[in-house]
């Protein structure tokens, strides 16, 4: 122990003595070795500094995650820079190392401006786009410059000053013969070892990219940008060699799918201003469900029973791998989402979108914004909802998510309805405002404070199961207080709701423990079990609507936007969307999974086998009729996914526009708090008394007093620790 002691000590000492010392600097920085190895390290550290001080060390939370923010600078420079080695000339090495170092750092500075203001990192479109960002930081007032912002350059210039004194001397001898290759293959192998890593603490990180953040603190800024370059280029690649008559051909199949209206519902909604509730992970199987005796979600269950909710019971979701933000884009959109990777992460960038928000303005004048307490960078929506022609993106940024206000996923539901009233009583009336709400979202824990003492929730043998009742209850007890809001402050009577479950909440692989609660066997439990229990909710709350009812077509998300414009009476047959009004009587009851997979009311598809629903039995010999009928449902599944790859993956609709409809320009919008506040005050003062938000219609004063929340978190004080973590959705473990 005491040799090892020792030696340890004597090659600590050497390392100092031989290495770092400052009497070595000079004698280093006159080889072409040393000076390429000082460069090296230097960006690599400062890479590390904005990493810490300007991307809040990128949440990192477990050891594997601070080892590979530390190292993935290393691997990737090495690798760029190596390729200056094997350059000859004294003067072209030093001109070609020093011209990489600047390039990268200018990356490095620009991200961290860039994230100043937007909390993301560019991308190669905001890069080209240079107008957005640009403007962005115009409409803060100034760009946001740090002290610490002189260690991103005072290298570079120190070393070219000493390059001009003569301090630092050119070394005109070339390295070694294999030297170059060796550095090189060394910064390969530190890259290749990084990427390795990643994809085992993190799977399937590249194709579901559902968060910059992610990957840069998993690959490094640099492999990011490369990433985001090719992908960038292949989509655009794509892009370019589409033709309007492709879009012909979507339009077609758009026109003989059109559901017409049904008259009994047309324009019901039509004027009222829209509040879309987003429940996550909330399944319809919760609703109306009974644990002992006592329900889990009494308020959901009033509205789903109320004569003015048109509720829907046969109603699934259809998301992929993009899980909440597919369900965003097909209800904004009524496309798909893509059948790999979240289409908002790969396409959203520059996608051309004829989405709710922009259809809602350009058609009935209607103002837009978005209520989310996780942040803005998730998903891309800083980027998407620009294109969507959301005027408002109010994110987990806007608020106080410290302390316990916030569960890992951002601020909790209870405190994100209350908090968001300044901004919705500002909204000009009418208006179409989404909250997506997070509490209810894997692994379903909250605070002991935050659990109703009075509700008690199954003994499963899962915890994942028994605590997503939990949750559920959480969620229902908050939209609960939101109503009791809208009532109070008289937007209830003049509002049209719509709540809805984005995706399943229990997967596959847990939903086995559900099987007793559902009165079902857990050994009998087979793939159909897992099909049905894809079902979501889906209520249309419009007050003083007489004819609601239990609506039992078969449907998805993707038939959202139709019944809504038609509700409020906007005709949706010029748009290319592929649901159908759910209210139709020409509605299809064929639901297309994204895997392709289908379900109707009498038979379903999954993976490969086929299934009679009614009897819950699987068909292994169809009969030639039926194996006929299966191949048609199948092919029109297949072309209905196949056409809307084709316009989303080619971006077909820029060569489409439809009547009254103008292109959204996505540099309109500035998403920053300061300029939102500034922008919805002056809607306020420039309208005088025509003004229509509550605001004004309140003589100018909040109504965020009517609001009352039982949360017991509201008031606290603003500490430094947050429990946020953007996380990708299957990030959960059953401990936690
Ligand atoms: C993140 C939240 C959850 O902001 O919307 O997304 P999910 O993990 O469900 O896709
Ligand atoms: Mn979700």
């Amino acid at each position: 122990m005491k040799v090892m002691k020792k030696r340890v000590k004597k090659s600590l000492k050497h390392f100092w003595s031989d290495i770092l010392s400052p009497k070595n600097w000079q004698r280093q920085l006159n080889t072409r070795q040393g000076f390429f190895t000082w460069i090296v390290v230097l960006l690599a550290l400062k890479t590390v500094l904005a990493y810490g001080a300007d991307f809040e060390w990128l949440h990192v939370q477990d050891p594997i995650q601070v080892f590979l923010m530390l190292i993935n600078p290393i691997g990737f420079t090495m690798v760029l820079f190596s390729l200056t080695l094997f350059i000859k000339p004294k003067q072209l090495y030093y001109g070609a190392l020093l011209f990489l170092d600047m390039l990268m750092s200018l990356l490095l500075y620009l991200n961290v401006i860039y994230f100043r203001e937007f909390s993301d990192f560019m991308s190669v479109n905001t890069m080209l786009g240079y107008n957005t960002v640009n403007q962005g930081g115009k409409a803060a007032g100034a760009i946001a410059f740090s002290p610490h912002d002189v260690l991103f350059w005072v290298d570079i210039i120190v070393l070219i000053v000493l390059l001009v004194v003569r301090k630092i001397r050119f070394d005109s001898h070339t390295l070694p013969r294999f030297q170059p290759f060796k550095i090189l293959t060394i910064g390969f192998f530190v890259l290749t070892a990084n990427l390795l890593v990643s994809d085992i603490d993190r799977p399937q990180l590249l194709t579901r990219q559902f968060d910059r953040e992610y990957m840069v603190k998993y690959l490094g800024l640099g492999p990011f940008m490369i990433y985001d370059a090719i992908n960038t280029y292949q989509t655009g690649q794509v892009r370019k060699s589409a033709t309007p008559e492709e879009f012909t051909q979507v339009k077609n199949y758009i026109a003989k799918n059109y559901a017409s209206i049904n008259p009994e519902f047309y324009g019901k909604a039509k004027g009222k201003n829209v509040i879309v509730i987003h429940l996550e992970s909330f399944q319809q199987m919760s609703i109306d469900r009974k644990i002992d005796g006592q329900e889990v979600t009494p308020f959901l269950n009033s509205i789903y029973h109320s004569k003015s909710t048109l509720s829907f019971d046969n109603f699934f979701h259809a998301v992929g791998q993009g899980k909440t933000s597919d369900a965003e884009n097909m209800l904004e959109t009524s496309t798909y989402g893509l059948p790999q990777g979240s289409l908002f992460s790969k396409l959203g960038n520059d996608q051309t979108f004829q989405a709710m928000p922009a259809i809602l303005n350009q058609r009935a004048g209607y103002s837009s914004a978005v209520f989310h307490g996780n942040t803005g960078a998730f998903w891309n929506r800083n980027n998407v909802y620009k294109h969507m022609g959301y005027q408002n993106w109010v994110s987990g940024d806007y608020f106080d998510l410290s302390g316990q206000k916030a569960t890992t996923w951002g601020l909790k539901d209870k405190l994100l309805f209350k908090e968001s009233v300044p901004y919705l009583e500002n909204l000009q009336q009418p208006f179409y405002a989404k909250y997506l709400t997070v509490t209810n979202h894997t692994p379903y824990t909250l605070d002991q404070e935050d659990r109703d003492p009075n509700f008690v929730t199954t003994d499963s043998g899962s915890k994942l199961v028994d605590n997503y009742f939990v949750t559920n209850h959480y969620l229902d007890q908050s939209v609960k207080e939101f109503f009791t809001y809208l009532k109070k402050s008289g937007l209830y009577d003049k509002t049209m709701v719509v709540l809805y479950g984005d995706h399943y909440g229990i997967s596959n692989t847990d939903a086995r423990y559900l099987a007793p609660i559902l009165g079902k066997n857990t050994v009998d439990w087979n793939d159909l079990d897992n099909a049905n229990l894809q079902r979501v909710p889906f209520m249309v709350h419009v007050p003083g609507l007489k004819n609601g009812h239990i609506n039992h077509q078969y449907g998805s998300e993707i038939d959202v936007a139709p019944t809504i414009e038609h509700l409020l009476g906007i005709s949706s047959e010029r748009y290319i969307q592929f649901g159908q009004d759910l209210l139709s009587q020409k509605h299809s009851q064929v639901v297309a999974f994204r895997n392709k997979d289908w379900i109707t009311p009498a038979y379903a598809s999954l993976s490969g086998r086929y299934w009679d629903v009614k009897t819950n039995q699987m068909i292994t010999v169809p009969s030639e009729a039926l194996q006929n009928k299966f191949d048609k449902i199948q092919a029109g599944v297949d072309e209905k996914l196949a056409m809307s790859d084709n316009l989303n993956q080619k971006n077909l609709l820029r060569f489409y526009e439809p009547k009254d409809f103008k292109e959204v320009d996505a540099n309109k919008y500035d998403y920053s708090k300061r300029a939102t506040i500034r922008r919805l005050k002056k809607g306020n003062k420039t309208l005088g008394n025509k003004s229509k938000s509550v605001f004004s219609e309140n003589g100018n004063k909040s109504t965020l007093s009517q609001y009352v929340t039982d949360a017991p978190e509201a008031n606290d004080e603003k500490t430094d620790s947050t429990r946020l973590l953007p996380r990708n959705a299957d990030d959960w473990s059953q401990s936690e």
